[in-house]
């Protein structure tokens, strides 16, 4: 393990994509930490604290001092756990490192939400129109790792980097939904090369070791569906 460098803690929730890219970060960098799990339910004294303008996970608080948005969190972990013997997570030279940051903010801004509308449409019709927007978005994203990789096998090159984690921490999300809906947001015939990376970034280091089960999400999502149920019911 890294040396910690102070006091360093998460706050997350167990099937937060962006809660599992920070994990898959600090387990790059071989750094500890203590996890406190959150019920975004009902929110507790020390998140809202320390997130008052988002009020949501992860928070990396590092000596007393949090720090918010996963993206953000990712290049302060990088920065702060920066010595020669730990891997960088984002690359050296600053065009691909503005690259990367444009494709993961993409990540963010337009892949996250298209498989989030498949999880949450409500019919059948709606959910293959969902499947058929984050098709587009998928495609997308396979111009990124063709422009990102250079015919490497992950998007940061020969190892797992800044842009493999943006994506990577949604794949128990879409492996769930293919085991609850049998969508496939990755398909290999559209998307040859990014199912490819898939699985490489299943098989990597963070994939075996810090990617959740697809189950825990799936199990995530039924519980949401009946909190929704329940929510619509008693109106
Ligand atoms: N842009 C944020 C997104 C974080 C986020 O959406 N977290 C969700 C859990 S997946 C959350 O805390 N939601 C609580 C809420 O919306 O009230 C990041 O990258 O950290």
């Amino acid at each position: 393990m890294a040396a910690r460098k102070g006091d360093l803690k998460l706050l997350g929730m167990v099937v937060s994509p962006f809660v599992v890219r920070v994990r898959m970060a600090l387990h790059l960098k071989g750094v500890s930490y203590e996890y406190i799990e959150q019920d975004l339910f009902n929110k507790g004294e020390l998140l809202l604290r320390l997130n008052p303008v988002h009020k949501k996970v992860p928070v990396l608080v590092h000596d007393g001092r949090p720090i918010c948005e996963s993206l953000a969190i990712v290049q302060y972990v990088d920065e702060v756990w920066a010595a020669a013997s730990s891997p960088a997570i984002l690359p050296a030279d600053p065009h691909q490192r503005a690259v990367a940051r444009f494709w993961a903010a993409f990540v963010d801004d337009k892949f996250f939400p298209a498989w989030i509308g498949i999880m949450r449409a409500e019919t059948e019709e709606e959910r293959a129109k969902k499947a058929g927007e984050a098709a587009e978005v998928t495609e997308q994203l396979e111009t990124a790792l063709a422009q990102c990789s250079d015919g490497k096998a992950f998007f940061s090159g020969d190892s797992v980097g800044y842009l493999d984690l943006a994506v990577g921490c949604n794949l128990f999300w879409l492996d769930a939904m293919r085991k609850m809906f049998g969508v496939v947001v990755i398909d290999a015939a559209r998307t040859p090369g990014l199912a490819a990376w898939a699985d490489r970034f299943r098989e990597s280091g963070v994939g075996k070791e810090v990617l959740p089960d697809a189950d825990i999400a799936a199990e995530y999502a039924r519980k949401i569906q009946a909190y929704r149920a329940a929510a619509g019911a008693s109106k």
